[in-house]
């Protein structure tokens, strides 16, 4: 009867330990920068239900489980019925465009002449080099044999959805030593082949948006209390007018150099 209860007793501690023994739950995050999954590796009951939730870290978006998890609902449950592997997958969230280089921006060619195509390379930092994916439209629109300024324009897609864009302008001139916009820029040299009259141009023939740079040989100034003040040397230059050193007025509160202040 003893040797029958012993036995017994062992049988039941045996099916208990065996229904209850943990499982190992390994979670892992892919890339491991990408977020964090909780609760994290661990041992958990068989039988048990567990609940996971992947958080991703900033500049990154959860996509999808992987390995014994699948899906992408987050949280997301899983039965502890063996050892189990999960991957939270995460990827780089992209809101940036990708760069998109159209060199050079404009070409000037006489009539009847032929233009060449602009080197366009496109790079995205999430995408990589997009090169192959840039589309143009506008350039069956050039006609070599018309004067006139065309524009071709291209553009590029990340996977995000993200879009870029770039133009190359083709300007058709009659003679590329004339000035067909009288801006004194001949069109062989004017990126700006259109420019209305009466507009002050830089040397590529395009308007004069820059100011003139002064240049203060002091900025400050410390006398003494009944000395006398000499204003600082100013000299001024601009990209179109060159030397305006004469055209620089002075302007400032009035002073005492008898009061120290
Ligand atoms: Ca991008
Ligand atoms: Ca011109
Ligand atoms: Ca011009």
């Amino acid at each position: 009867m003893r040797k029958i209860s012993l036995l017994l007793l062992a049988l039941t501690f045996f099916n208990c330990t065996e229904k209850e023994a943990p499982k190992n739950v390994t979670v892992t995050s892919n890339p491991i920068e990408g977020g964090t999954v909780a609760p994290p590796t661990g041992e958990h009951l068989e039988g048990e239900i567990f609940s996971f939730s992947a958080t991703a870290n900033s500049g990154y978006e959860f996509l999808n489980w992987s390995g014994d998890l699948s899906g992408s609902d987050n949280p997301a449950s899983v039965l502890v019925d063996a050892d189990k592997s999960i991957t939270a997958n995460f990827g780089l969230l992209d809101s940036e465009a990708p760069s998109l280089v159209v060199s050079p921006s404009a070409q000037t060619i006489e009539v009847g002449g032929t233009f060449t195509l602009p080197q366009v390379s496109a790079s995205d930092g999430v995408d990589g080099d997009l090169s192959s994916s840039v589309t143009v439209s506008g350039e069956d629109q050039v006609d070599t044999d018309v004067e006139g300024s065309y524009e071709i324009t291209y553009s590029v897609t990340d996977a995000a959805g993200n879009i870029a864009t770039a133009t190359h302008t083709v300007n058709v001139i009659a003679d590329p030593n004339g000035d067909d916009d009288l801006d004194g820029v001949v069109n062989i040299n004017d990126n700006c082949p259109n420019t209305e009259s009466g507009t002050v141009v830089d040397d590529s023939g395009c308007a004069d948006l820059a100011p003139p740079v002064i240049t203060l040989e002091q900025t400050e100034l410390t006398i003494e209390a009944g000395d006398s003040f000499t204003a600082p040397i100013a000299t001024a230059s601009d990209l179109v007018d060159g030397d305006l050193s004469n055209n620089v007025a002075i302007r400032g509160a009035t002073f005492d150099t008898s009061v120290v202040g």
